[in-house]
């Protein structure tokens, strides 16, 4: 075994990360690959696998709300929280499982992993020189230019607060016309392109911060490309593995192993 690396499944509720989680070890284990699942979200009630090690185990957003008398927002944040808490028990439970991959499904809202401390802290506790985050755009509010944008914000805040490779991922593909993919394709390979589409976009303040975070997005360079994932045959998630492998392997195939 080399040593384990962890993707970080994260984006906005119902993007697909929990699917994308079960497909991607479903993929791992045909190729004869090691991976495990982590289910971080305690609020989770129907996922799509069965979780190898599961926060739910140790916090339960239903005894949450009971025992603090707490609203569902108010205890998915107190959850958040004591997420952090639990750190060593679930640094153990992955440890035990000695894999190569460990698949980490992030609770659905995002701001919970995200902007509160404890998805930071959790990836620094576990493993932060070999962790990566899988961002996953919803190609329902990424068809549109200014759409687009208002996701590769989402993605850039993530990186700003976590500080981790990232790979940007879009899911659902198989939800878009092929005219849609391509123009979603044609915007993350070329800022110029998203620029123009922007430009034609109904003049609005809108528009004009669009293209004004463009700007930004151009300027620091942060503008990487964009895989689209689909629920049908493994869409793109040959891609996304060759992608973490060239991060931490130089594109060596665990495969060849
Ligand atoms: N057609 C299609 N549907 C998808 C795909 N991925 C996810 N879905 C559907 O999108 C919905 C949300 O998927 P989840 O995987 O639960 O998304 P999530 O981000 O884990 O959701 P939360 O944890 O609740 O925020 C489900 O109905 C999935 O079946 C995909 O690639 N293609
Ligand atoms: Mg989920």
């Amino acid at each position: 075994m080399k040593e384990e690396i962890f993707v970080y499944f994260i984006g906005t509720a119902g993007s697909g990360k929990s699917t994308l989680t079960y497909n991607f070890q479903q993929w791992m284990n045909h190729r004869g690959l090691d991976a495990i699942t982590v289910n971080l979200d305690p609020g989770a009630e129907n996922l799509p696998y069965k979780p190898d090690v599961d926060i739910r185990d140790w916090i339960s957003l239903k005894e949450i709300m009971d025992s603090y008398g707490l609203g569902p927002n108010g205890a998915q944040i107190a959850c958040a929280d004591m997420l952090a808490l639990n750190t060593d028990d679930i640094k153990k439970s992955i440890a035990s499982f000695k894999t190569d991959y460990i698949l980490m499904d992030t609770p659905g809202q995002l701001e919970l992993f995200v902007f509160r401390e404890a998805g930071k802290y959790i990836i620094k506790f576990l493993n932060p020189e070999r962790s990566i985050i899988a961002y996953i755009l919803d190609p329902a509010l990424a068809k549109t230019a200014s759409g687009f944008i208002s996701q590769l914000l989402l993605s850039i805040s993530t990186n700003f607060r976590l500080n981790q490779s990232q790979i940007n991922i879009l899911s659902k593909a198989d939800m878009l016309s092929d005219n849609e993919l391509q123009q979603v394709e044609i915007w993350s390979n070329d800022p110029d392109k998203l620029g123009n589409a922007i430009i034609n976009e109904e003049a609005s303040a809108y528009r004009e911060m669009s293209e004004g975070i463009l700007r930004i997005i151009n300027e620091f360079d942060i503008h990487g490309k964009i895989f689209p994932i689909g629920n049908e045959n493994f869409q793109g998630i040959e891609d996304l593995y060759t992608q973490i492998q060239l991060q931490f392997e130089g594109g060596e195939d665990l495969m060849s192993d």
